[in-house]
């Protein structure tokens, strides 16, 4: 499937906080079709703790935005990881006992291929990609962030969905003893999130195992986590450890919590507000207090990639 790259870059969303501390390679890549891989500096930060194993042989995709990223300390001290707890800094504090290795991840359900896999197997076959992508919380922030990963497509092709398959499920490991958030019945866990089929092929669909170039810091969801750039940051579950085919749709634990103000779909959505508080525009973290609130845009932006995924379904009543 080809797909065009994001064509939708404005200089003006460039803060002047992020250029002076990412020192960021922009790719004017204009005019390129279909997903590639670039053999080009990947983006670049100077604040990333010595710690953080580098991912080798990472190649940049052609399916970045130029937006600048946020810096290495935004992504990884403003999250949402409710496994350590409710408040933005609390995964970055309480998640230093949390031991994403050893690594196993059960696929089963409509496929072919099922059983328990190693991280290393499941990840082998392959490439390592950055992905640099906006990131848009339902709560009406926004960051971009360079992901490395790969497209779950490869994976999913692998797997070989039978015919019912119709769904991807995915469920977040629980480990009460390294997550402290999970001693309290804050969300019914394991966190679980799903996607149709097709959703879960789409070029976007991103596994990511990586930030910045370097292995995920456990407040992201290391080692194993899922990005759909064009839903809202829900849906982008964390420290995976099953993956199973469905022929219904699955729970998902927001759209369980709270029915009324989340959905199976979530995709982001300026004109259908949450039911408590608008979904117009968004705050880009890292930019000057004083910024004006910028835009949200259909599908976060990648409307011309994936909106035809949608076509015939109201988006307002599936949202
Ligand atoms: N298992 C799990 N996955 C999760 C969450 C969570 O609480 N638990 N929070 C979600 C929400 S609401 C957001 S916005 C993103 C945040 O990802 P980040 O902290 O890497 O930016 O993770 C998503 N994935
Ligand atoms: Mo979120």
């Amino acid at each position: 499937m080809l797909i065009k790259r994001p064509s939708d870059i404005r200089p003006s969303q460039i803060t002047p906080e992020a250029v002076f501390h990412n020192r960021r390679q922009v790719l004017a890549a204009a005019g390129f079709a279909g997903a590639g891989l670039l053999a080009a500096s990947l983006a670049q930060a100077d604040d990333i703790p010595a710690r953080y194993r580098r991912l080798p042989g990472v190649k940049r995709s052609t399916l970045s935005v130029r937006d600048a990223p946020n810096t290495f300390e935004d992504i990884t001290h403003y999250n949402n990881f409710y496994e350590f707890g409710l408040d933005k800094g609390d995964p970055a504090e309480y998640s230093d006992d949390f031991r994403p290795k050893p690594w196993t991840v059960t696929i089963d359900g409509e496929a072919e291929v099922k059983g328990q896999f190693s991280l290393e197997d499941l990840l082998k076959p392959h490439p390592l990609e950055e992905r640099v992508y906006r990131f848009r919380c339902v709560e009406a922030w926004s960051m971009v962030i360079p992901w490395v990963g790969f497209p779950l497509a490869d994976l999913v092709k692998r797997l070989r969905p039978t015919s019912r398959a119709k769904y991807v499920a995915f469920e977040t490991v629980v480990r009460p003893k390294e997550m402290p958030g999970q001693r309290s019945r804050t969300l019914d866990w394991p966190y679980v999130e799903g996607l149709t089929i097709a959703e879960a092929t789409h070029p976007l669909a991103l596994l990511a195992v990586g930030v910045y170039g370097v292995e995920l810091p456990n407040q992201n969801g290391a080692p194993l986590r899922l990005v759909t750039p064009w839903k809202y940051g829900f849906k982008s579950i964390k420290s995976i450890v099953r993956i199973s085919f469905t022929e219904k749709q699955p729970r998902t634990t927001w759209s369980a919590a709270a029915p009324d103000e989340y959905g199976f779909y979530a995709n982001v959505n300026p004109k259908v507000d949450h039911p408590r508080w608008s979904q117009a525009t968004e705050r880009r973290i890292g930019s000057a207090f004083f910024s004006p609130k910028q835009p949200t845009l259909p599908f976060n932006g990648y409307a011309e990639q994936v909106a035809s995924l949608y076509t015939g379904l109201d988006l307002a009543r599936n949202f």
